[in-house]
């Protein structure tokens, strides 16, 4: 099999091919001849029911970055002989390849406060550089991804169907997400006003290894994995990067009582993107931004308690009770986050 996706993007067969372990969702390898360095990856099709709007939001984006001067270059995608975008395989399979981005490396875990400010700069500063671009450009390549509303509606129906026995197992978990029920009704007081709230075009997906840097110089190249860049609001990206820095524990580890909030993290990417993401923001949108983090980490905790609920159809897992556990640690970051910096009345 993997030799047909190499004959499709004109891979030698003598390649080297290496797995990269990365993320929850995409399958990727890469490989490596005299001639070429790139990677190969797997378009996983559950959850990107559409793979060419990926590769055209890509290439639109790409296009759009190259004419801003002295700002990060994203890789390149490989097309295929006559301009193709992407390979189906027989299976059912659809392949896309990127180049390589020589001598650089990711980081699984952020370890100084100085990188956490630095990848929020840069993830701030791709929001801004896509500002003007047309939001009829984008294709939302997942609909309704952050919309909390529609997550909402998808955890009240994965409760009415799921059996009881798997309810019964996380009904503390169900409890909480019921009693923090204020987070949804903000945002739908966020939605219900589009003068003060407005929508951006947002990475998506801001975890620390979403992030290429250099090896020569640690510097930041560039952020990858732009599947879910479209339009948002101002919550997302601050959010997730709080969600899933700040936490010093793994968002699946079940070793509650040793979870802490890096405070000096949090703060560092705080800076990091406000600094830049302010100026284009409303001041509703600056007055909410601490709140970010609270936003996203619920949301997180719905879509895995939802996946729990339905018998994980969606994310990973590697025991049953994974995505109940994944769901325990974010409402014990929640819980972290509401002690440090208390929601308002
Ligand atoms: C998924 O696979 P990964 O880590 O890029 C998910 C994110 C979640 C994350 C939680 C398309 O991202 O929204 O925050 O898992 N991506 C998609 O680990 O659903
Ligand atoms: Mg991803």
């Amino acid at each position: 099999m993997m030799k047909d996706v190499m004959d499709a993007f004109n891979v030698s067969d003598n390649s080297k091919v290496i797995p990269i372990k990365q993320g929850l969702i995409n399958q990727t390898y890469r490989c490596t001849d005299e001639n070429n360095d790139l990677l190969l990856q797997q378009v996983n099709t559950n959850v990107f029911k559409n793979p060419l709007a990926l590769q055209e939001n890509y290439n639109t984006i790409y296009e759009h970055l190259q004419q801003k001067k002295n700002v990060f270059q994203i890789p390149k995608l490989i097309k295929r002989i006559n301009n193709e975008l992407l390979y189906r395989h027989d299976d059912g399979n659809y392949w896309r390849a990127f180049s390589y981005i020589a001598n650089s490396f990711t980081f699984e875990k952020i370890t100084n406060e100085q990188s956490a400010f630095e990848a929020a700069q840069c993830y701030a500063r791709f929001s801004a550089q896509l500002a003007d671009l047309s939001f009829t450009l984008i294709q939302y390549t997942i609909p309704h991804f952050h919309d909390l509303s529609f997550r909402f509606r998808q955890f009240e129906e994965a409760l009415a169907g799921a059996e009881l026995s798997v309810k019964k197992g996380v009904a503390n978990e169900i409890e909480k997400i019921f009693h923090h029920r204020y987070i949804p009704e903000f945002y739908h007081f966020i939605t219900s006003q589009p003068q003060r709230f407005r929508k951006y075009i947002m990475h998506h997906d801001c975890k620390i290894s979403n992030i290429l840097f250099d090896a020569t110089n640690n510097k930041i190249v560039c952020p990858v994995d732009l599947d879910t860049t479209m339009p948002g609001y101002f919550f997302s990206d601050l959010g997730d990067m709080i969600r899933s820095m700040g936490n010093n524990l793994p968002e699946d580890s079940t070793r509650l009582e040793e979870m802490q909030l890096n405070s000096e993290i949090i703060q560092a990417i705080f800076e990091g993107y406000s600094n830049e993401i302010s100026p284009y923001f409303t001041p509703d949108e600056n007055t909410w931004l601490p709140f970010s983090g609270h936003i996203l980490t619920y949301m997180q905790a719905l879509r895995f308690l939802t996946d729990h609920l339905n018998k994980n159809i969606y994310y990973q897992v590697n025991y049953p009770l994974h995505n109940a556990d994944r769901t325990k640690n974010q409402l014990q970051f929640l819980q972290l986050l509401l002690q440090w910096k208390p929601w308002p009345e």
